[in-house]
């Protein structure tokens, strides 16, 4: 890492995406479409668009559409435990985009294929093992994302996560959980990490297109405004507690069916993001919202959030 004298904080990160700042804006389903992704990359940083679970014709428009927004590079993320994965690895290739990231589950079976066509590929990762298997296939570099994090989360801390990464591989990390401001990414940078996914903070961005009430629940939210559901079925996910967290707890409790509670979920992402419904809706988020106070533009979050954290990476 390099801070120049009051200017720029430049990494491999930042080098291997082509990018002003070593920042991506985390890929959060149904949430980070055209709009978000390229006020992201306009910013300086690089705009993921979310592959989710959506059709990939929606997918291939939203590529389209971010295309015209902005010549900067953006992404597009896969979530390996979505039916869709097999024809957005396809679409990758055909729409020839710079950057691809991967979660949930490990992108082995396609990384070959992406790095032929020079693709640079970036896998999320929750544990030291994962890390050190995807460097051996040729990954460019890891998103290592800690439990702070909002949505689909593993065991691990961003703290515990990210210096034991950097002490397996050689490749570059990136840190996500818990980082919305300067102080957390400078934090990042001295554990190891040459970059920084933010995406909560993103959830506050004008640009962010998510329904109002979704909007001011994570404005409004507290330090233990979040909770992870799903750790009954092995598949935590962490959300603003609202009234449908609370009956999800409860009937893990109980030991409903695992089938009982993956209905519960369907659909629930998009009654949250479209229709702001707190009954049915799952507002994910990750712990770091009772920071967030007021809504910022893309350019003044990632400007701030460099500004401040090259100010204390100097002792200034
Ligand atoms: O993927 C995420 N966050 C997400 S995905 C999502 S959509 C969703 N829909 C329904 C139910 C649940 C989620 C919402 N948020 N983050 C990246 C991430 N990847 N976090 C943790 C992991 C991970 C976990 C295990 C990555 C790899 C992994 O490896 C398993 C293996 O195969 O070794």
């Amino acid at each position: 890492m390099t801070v120049d004298s009051g200017k720029l904080i430049t990494t491999r990160v930042s080098e291997l995406l082509g990018v002003k700042y070593p920042i991506i804006q985390g890929a959060m389903a149904w949430i980070a479409d055209a709009g978000l992704a390229a006020a992201v990359s306009n910013a300086g940083g690089l705009g993921l668009i979310a592959g989710g679970a959506a059709p990939v014709d929606v997918i291939r428009d939203e590529i389209r559409k971010a295309r015209a927004l902005t010549n900067k590079p953006i992404g597009l993320n896969i979530m390996l435990m979505s039916p869709n994965a097999d024809d957005l690895a396809q679409l990758v290739l055909d729409e020839k985009l710079q950057v691809i990231t991967t979660g949930a589950g490990s992108p082995g079976v396609y990384i070959e294929r992406w790095k032929a066509a020079g693709v640079t590929v970036i896998p999320v990762v929750a544990a030291v093992a994962l890390a050190v298997r995807m460097e051996r296939l040729g990954a460019d570099a890891v998103i290592c994302e800690g439990c702070e994090a909002g949505g689909h989360i593993g065991d691990l801390t961003t703290m515990a996560l990210v210096p034991q990464v950097a002490d397996a591989v050689k490749i570059p990390i990136i840190a996500a959980g818990g980082i919305a401001d300067g102080r957390g990414a400078a934090a990042a940078f001295m554990l190891g990490a040459e970059g920084v996914q933010c995406g909560t903070v993103f959830l506050t961005a004008e640009e962010c297109a998510i329904h109002d009430t979704y909007k001011q629940r994570v404005l409004d939210a507290k330090d233990t405004g979040t909770v992870a559901t799903g750790r009954s079925s092995g598949h935590p996910v962490r959300c603003l507690k609202t009234p449908f967290t609370r009956k999800l707890l409860a009937m893990e409790k109980e030991d409903v069916s695992l089938e009982a509670l993956e209905e519960m979920m369907s659909g629930s992402m998009r009654k949250a993001v479209q229709d702001g419904n707190l009954e049915e809706g799952s507002f994910m988020c990750g712990q770091i919202a009772g920071l967030l106070k007021e809504k910022k533009t893309c350019r003044e979050i990632i400007e701030g959030l460099f500004g401040q954290a090259e100010g204390l990476l100097h002792g200034r």
